[in-house]
């Protein structure tokens, strides 16, 4: 009775010492990797593993090299928004303007903050190629006096959460900044890194593209991989991007660009339901997904989205792939419209853009910017636009210049290079481009008319005077400049200037501007050549001259045949 008794107790020993014994296997094997990934924070870091218990907590110290354990939790962890002390709240506000962020947010929370796996589950379980197959990639981060913090968190952030197997190195660009810790005090911190991390620094300011284009000269990786100064690269965030890149090394992967808030720097998710898209102007816009993309990946939200354009900052390219589709042009200045001419060049030219919605970087969005600019900020987007649109828009350019009138005399350089490259490469047509890639464009494919609409009666021109979506669309005297006056009747029929479509939803109206749609509905009109009408579908009713009540708008209401309800259009093509 007494042996049997010990032989009991004997097994239980045993096998609770096994389950130790494993248990400390597991972990050790998990840290170890955490030690590899130079994470002080990695314990918190991946909420795929399951919270480690209390019972537990004690053993971790036992087995962790010192410094692992997770040390106090600090503001901003877990990508929670960061409270300000009372007492620096003053100096949070003086201090926003030099970055148009919150540096003082930024400064007080770790360079290693702690964030949640925010992947959606279809990606948690998603398998990839092993790292030994997948290309490694050389980190670009080119930056115009940005904040140590930001700066620097996003260094971490990128070496915390990448398999280093992954990592070749990272290239900081610095574009002739003027503060004085970015010089060598940086090069100092950097070369304590456990990844290869320099600098190269510009002799003057050059801008953000040729900044990328002298990081990716030097470049060693297989795959370049560009990031703004401001970001902060969540759990498995590089996996799948090059997992595209293997897969074609024509795609150009980007991830979802969560926003950083430049207030509290809490770190907010965007939706895996938008993609990139643009208005008349050429300003780069997020679009709803539509039904077609949805449908072509079948409902797998975890299938990477294959977006008309892309926001610029935050992207992976095979290095090769990237010279062989033309890089970036060389002529574009400090900031903006190279995202647009990439997307355009890529797709016309053979590639693909996707968003990688298994792939989530943040980025601190800015509401203004917090740079000098050279010559002033039109003239240098005017002139990086203008390239864009004279090189790769073919006839679509009207709708730039239309809308935009005071841009067409403005300089943008010589182009011949550019026009020469797309010449040889045999790059498809702009027109290609938006009924096979982007059919949902706000620029129509085919059109009836782009220009004024005219009452035929008062002679005033229907005139979004510069307002919004929601709001009433006016009528006023024409002016003969475009802009806000110009209209393209579509092939859908709609009456679309840039982005926004007239669009009646009462009998009696307002007419309205309204995001077009572009599926008929209250945004229908049917334009009579004969009579000069043009009635709204659903409705029934004719636009006519401005009515008694409010006299710098169009009305609606009965068609009756009057002068009042006759219109041209000042460029009619059919
Ligand atoms: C977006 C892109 C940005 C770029 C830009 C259009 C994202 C998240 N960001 O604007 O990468 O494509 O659209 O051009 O998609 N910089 C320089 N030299 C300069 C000016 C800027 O090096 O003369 C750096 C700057 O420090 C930053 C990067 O370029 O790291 C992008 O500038 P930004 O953050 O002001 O651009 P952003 O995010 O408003
Ligand atoms: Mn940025």
């Amino acid at each position: 009775m007494v042996s049997r008794l010990k032989l009991q107790y004997c097994k239980i020993i045993l096998a609770t010492s096994l389950v130790w014994f494993l248990l400390d296997v597991v972990l050790l094997m998990y840290y170890t990797d955490c030690a590899t990934h130079a994470s002080v924070d990695c314990q918190n870091t991946n909420n795929n593993e399951k919270p480690v218990k209390k019972s537990e907590e004690s053993l971790l110290q036992r087995i962790l090299p010192k410094g692992l354990m997770g040390r106090p939790s600090m503001p901003g962890d877990m990508g929670k928004p960061v409270s300000i002390p009372a007492d620096r709240l003053e100096e949070s506000k003086d201090k926003f303007k030099i970055h148009q962020f919150n540096l003082v947010a930024s400064d007080i929370m770790s360079l290693n903050r702690t964030l949640p796996d925010y992947r959606i589950p279809g990606c948690r379980n998603k398998k990839y190629p092993p790292v030994s197959k997948l290309p490694d990639t050389s980190v670009v981060i080119v930056f115009h006096n940005e904040a140590w913090s930001t700066l620097l968190r996003t260094i971490h952030s990128v070496i915390n959460r990448s398999p280093p197997e992954l990592l070749k190195e990272i290239i900081l660009v610095d574009d002739a900044s003027e503060h004085e810790e970015l010089g060598e005090k940086l090069d100092a911190y950097l070369a304590t890194l456990p990844v290869h991390c320099y600098v190269l620094r510009t002799e003057e300011r050059t801008g953000l593209i040729r900044a990328r284009l002298k990081g990716a000269a030097k470049s060693k990786g297989k795959v370049i991989t560009f990031l703004d100064a401001h970001c902060e690269a969540t759990e498995g965030w590089l996996e799948p991007l090059m997992a595209e890149i293997y897969h074609d090394r024509t795609s150009v992967a980007c991830p979802i660009i969560d926003v950083i808030s430049d207030d509290t720097f809490e770190y907010i998710t965007g939706s895996d339901m938008t993609w990139g898209g643009f208005n008349w102007k050429l300003n780069f816009r997020w679009y709803p997904v539509p039904q077609r993309e949805l449908d072509r990946r079948a409902g797998d939200r975890s299938q990477p989205v294959r977006t008309p354009t892309m926001a610029g900052g935050l992207f992976s390219i095979d290095r090769d792939y990237f010279y062989e589709v033309g890089s970036y042009d060389e002529g574009m200045d400090i900031w903006g419209a190279e995202n647009l001419e990439m997307s355009f060049r890529v797709w016309m030219c053979g590639g693909k853009v996707l968003i990688v919605t298994c792939s989530r970087v943040g980025h601190v969005f800015r509401k203004t910017s917090p740079y000098s600019w050279p010559g002033g900020v039109a003239k240098i987007i005017n002139h990086n636009t203008q390239r864009i649109v004279e090189v790769w828009m073919d006839e679509y350019k009207d709708f730039f210049y239309k809308i935009n009138p005071g841009v067409k005399n403005t300089e943008y350089g010589d182009v011949s290079a550019r026009k020469e490259f797309r010449e040889n490469k045999q790059c498809k047509s702009f027109k290609w481009y938006l009924e096979n890639i982007y059919p949902e464009s706000q620029m129509p494919v085919e059109y009836h008319a782009l220009g004024e609409i005219k009452n035929k009666q008062t002679g005033g021109c229907v005139d979004s005077m510069g307002r919004k979506s929601g709001e009433k669309v006016g009528l006023v005297h024409c002016h003969g400049m475009g802009g806000n006056q110009i209209f393209s009747y579509t092939s859908k029929q709609a009456l679309q200037t840039d982005d926004v479509c007239l669009d009646v939803s009462a009998i009696g109206g307002p007419v309205k501007l309204f995001q077009c749609h572009g599926l008929g509905g209250n945004q229908k009109w049917e334009y009579s050549r004969e009579t000069h009408e043009l009635r709204h579908v659903n409705s029934n009713q004719c636009l006519g001259k401005a009515s008694d009540a409010d006299k710098e708008a169009p009305s609606i209401g009965p068609c009756d045949g009057s002068e009042g309800q006759k219109w041209t259009f000042s460029d009619m093509k059919m």
